[in-house]
């Protein structure tokens, strides 16, 4: 299966460029940690960067909570990607036809496909939302550079996600003329797709398992790792609201790179 072979060994299989990329990184980085630096000051997410930029190989945002957004934020968080050598995720969660994803990924205020590498989106809309992300990038922006992760499960309790909806959101991350586009599945269990050239991201990670006030469900590192098949372990709060964040972005860091390790050496 997918969870015992090396991220090196991935990497070879990607189609999507920036698939084999991360894995690459990931490898080389001994990291598979993802930081969701979900702040609403850009000074404070660009300090968490600094300070967790040595220990992970992503890190994830969400524009639209940042109330003073500007380029120069971008350009400087940008700076931090290159020092520290992460990717940067902008979680968008597309979930519209493709002409309003082609938009809303290219224009706006964000402009999110000038600088995010990888973006997230729903599979709802059916494989037109890949079309659609696709269909905003050329020249400066290829399709080379950028790719999409697709939520084929979510981490909140109560949510309407089926066993149908899975099999069918693997079918639009591995079949068709698109996945060159498609990096990854956002999920919580290795048996949401098989394909070992595509990366599994896992969030509602944390130290204490547990839930939050308002339905998120966490587990260990260990437990996504090497029980429910991520390659990538997202953390938000864990290591946010810590009163080390270097040593808290360190231990996850450690944790879920020991965890991959022994999955592949069983
Ligand atoms: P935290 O570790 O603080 O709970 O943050 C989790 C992050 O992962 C948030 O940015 C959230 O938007 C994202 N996320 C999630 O929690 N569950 C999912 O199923 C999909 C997500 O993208």
């Amino acid at each position: 299966s997918r969870t015992k072979l090396t991220y090196e060994s991935r990497a070879n299989l990607a189609k999507s460029p920036v698939a084999k990329r991360l894995f690459n990184l990931m490898a080389t980085k001994q990291t598979n940690l993802c930081l969701a630096a979900d702040l609403s000051e850009a000074d404070a997410i660009l300090d968490m960067a600094d300070k967790c930029g040595p220990y992970i190989c992503l890190l994830k945002t969400h524009v639209d909570i940042v109330s003073d957004f500007s380029e120069s934020f971008i350009v400087n968080l940008q700076a931090l990607a290159t020092r520290h050598n992460f990717l940067l995720m902008e979680d968008r969660k597309f979930a519209d036809i493709g002409n309003t994803v082609s938009l809303q990924y290219g224009q706006g205020l964000y402009k999110i496909a000038n600088w995010a590498d990888l973006v997230t989106a729903h599979t709802l809309p059916g494989r037109s939302i890949v079309q659609g992300l696709k269909a905003a990038l050329g020249g400066a922006n290829s399709a080379k550079e950028r790719g999409v992760f697709l939520l084929a499960e979510m981490s909140a309790s109560g949510n309407l996600i089926d066993e149908k909806y899975k099999e069918n959101s693997n079918k639009i991350a591995t079949e068709g003329g698109d996945v060159d586009f498609v990096a990854g599945v956002v999920c919580q269990s290795a048996d949401c797709f098989a394909f070992p050239g595509l990366i599994q991201l896992t969030p509602g990670v944390k130290i204490d398992e547990g839930v939050d006030k308002l339905g998120q469900q966490y587990q260990t590192p260990e437990h996504v790792v090497k029980e429910r098949g991520a390659d990538i372990g997202v953390v938000g709060r864990g290591i946010l609201q810590a009163s080390n964040v270097e040593k808290t972005a360190a231990s996850y860091r450690d944790r879920l790179w020991a965890a991959y390790q022994e999955r592949v050496a069983k």
